[in-house]
């Protein structure tokens, strides 16, 4: 790489000159004072604008320096190569209606990928320094089988059950990891190994008790390794708190990049953009030392559920209702799809006629208000939250933020008829695979060729074939004489619109 640019880009080497220029602000703590504390998994931009923002603000706010962040990527290296460069620096733009601000970040103090760096991350993991890992794999990180359990016909989790045997025997040389949560458990059998030092493993995707799934897919990866000593130390040394994460994070473009790129002065190949709005809900079950998440926003609580619920249920069920029917009229992106009208008002039918009569309301909030001021945060004209981005992974998300309140207000003898538009939008946006214009829908989902084989054939049947898909439908949904015909008549009527 030449001279020109490495000067060219954030750095430790430009932060000085960068973090003078007006309209910069951060990082809060300097990036060289920070050990390592924490792993975290799936190092995108969801977490570079959440928790790593979270933790860099709750270092600044008590002095305590043991928390920079090790994030190691996916299946693929880029994150490690945007921030590789840049000494582990990014920035955070954040876009209100009428506003943006700029904020260098220094949590995160290192990149590792694991197709080549997977002793890097064991040995980090095993390290007493070290106290937590954090998860955003995404819905589709959790190999699950129908039943709920730890998918073992999954290769990728085959190949890690092996490594993790060999990681027990002792001889811990079995290569790259294929899953994150693979690659988790090796780490722990290695801290077992080491020290057995308390850990904390602080699950942070959208699921229904995201804590309690990754606990149950981790010791059921110890316990097809055999490890019986290794799972007794997880029950308990090993704490997996549940929480609720919220902040509006949409996929980079390059316009952002150039927009930050002249407020910074250099060029940010790590940066993400982030709506002002940001929440956690962390539930306080912790073994060990964590950051004070409490003094930079976050709730700690007995009670995380209801919030996760809640949040599930009403933002991410709105907004996949808003991408699928923007989708399919030809909006890009969910705020065209709110101020067109229209569709708003199915977002609110949703959740005043299906969700809130299924939830309870978390201490001190307000429903109603808490959907308007979702819809509002929807709004902001300035993030460009794709439709088709929130769109992607539909196999994965339905099932999380729909089929639960589908799945209780049948059982209370309602039919659910917003939510069965939702599940009816879907259906047509995997079948049509165009929009009203014309214009081509990418499917993207790790379910992408069974659901364009089981859509396939007469528009009359797609409803049917495509609730018989068992890896999403329930049998209690899916057979459900009114719901199904909820659906059918929703879909018949969105394929007219979307010729
Ligand atoms: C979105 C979420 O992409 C999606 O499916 O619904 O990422 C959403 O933006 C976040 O959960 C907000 O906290």
């Amino acid at each position: 790489m030449s001279a020109i640019t490495l000067t060219g880009r954030l750095s430790l080497a430009t932060l000085a000159a960068t973090a003078e220029r007006p309209g910069v602000s951060g990082p809060a703590v300097d990036p060289r004072a920070l050990s390592t504390g924490i792993v975290h998994f799936g190092v995108g931009a969801f977490h570079r604008a959440h928790q790593a923002v979270y933790t860099e603000d709750a270092a600044a706010a008590t002095g305590d320096t043991r928390w920079g962040i090790l994030g190691v990527t996916g299946r693929s290296a880029r994150v490690a190569e945007q921030l590789g460069p840049q000494d582990g620096l990014y920035s955070v733009l954040t876009k209100a209606r009428d506003s943006a601000s700029l904020r260098v970040m220094g949590s995160m103090r290192r990149v590792a990928f694991p197709g080549t760096d997977t002793e890097d991350v064991l040995r980090t993991l095993a390290a007493e320094s070290v106290h937590l890992a954090s998860l955003t794999i995404t819905e589709k990180g959790y190999p699950r089988t129908l039943r709920g359990g730890l998918d073992l016909g999954n290769a990728g989790v085959a190949a890690d059950v092996e490594a993790l045997k060999a990681e027990l025997s002792g001889q811990g040389t079995a290569g790259a990891a294929r899953t994150p949560l693979g690659l988790l458990a090796r780490g722990l059998a290695r801290r077992y190994a080491a020290s057995g030092a308390p850990f904390a493993v602080v699950c942070c995707d959208n699921l229904v008790s995201n804590g309690g799934v990754t606990r149950g897919l981790v010791m059921a990866l110890a316990e097809a390794a055999g490890a019986e000593g290794m799972l007794e130390w997880l029950g308990t040394a090993v704490t997996f708190p549940s929480t609720m994460v919220d902040r509006i994070v949409p996929a980079t473009t390059e316009a952002n990049r150039r927009e930050a790129e002249q407020v910074l002065g250099v060029r940010d190949e790590g940066l993400v953009v982030a709506e002002p709005f940001g929440q956690w809900v962390i539930e306080d079950n912790f073994a060990g030392p964590r950051p004070a998440w409490e003094r930079a926003g976050a709730t700690l609580t007995d009670d995380v559920g209801v919030f996760e619920v809640a949040k599930l249920r009403m933002l991410n069920a709105t907004h996949s209702l808003l991408a699928y029917l923007g989708a399919l009229r030809g909006y890009p992106t969910i705020a065209e799809a709110v101020a067109a009208g229209g569709l708003v008002e199915e977002a609110r039918r949703l959740q005043r006629d299906d969700i809130i009569p299924t939830l309870d309301a978390p201490p001190g909030m307000d429903l109603a208000e808490y959907g308007e001021s979702i819809l509002d945060r929807f709004a902001n004209p300035n993030l460009g939250h794709t439709t088709i981005q929130v769109a992607m992974d539909g196999s994965q998300k339905l099932p999380v933020r729909i089929l639960g309140t589908v799945a209780d207000r049948l059982s209370a003898g309602e039919v659910p008829r917003s939510g069965a538009l939702l599940v009816a939008a879907w259906m047509v946006f995997v079948y049509r695979g165009r929009d009203a214009n014309g214009r081509p829908l990418v499917l993207d989902d790790p379910m992408a060729e069974a659901l364009r084989e089981a859509a396939a054939g007469s528009e009359a049947g797609l409803a049917d074939r495509l609730l018989a898909v068992r890896e999403i439908f329930p049998a209690e949904v899916a057979d459900h004489t009114e719901f199904r015909a909820a659906v059918t008549e929703a879909v018949r009527r969105l394929l007219s619109e979307v010729p």
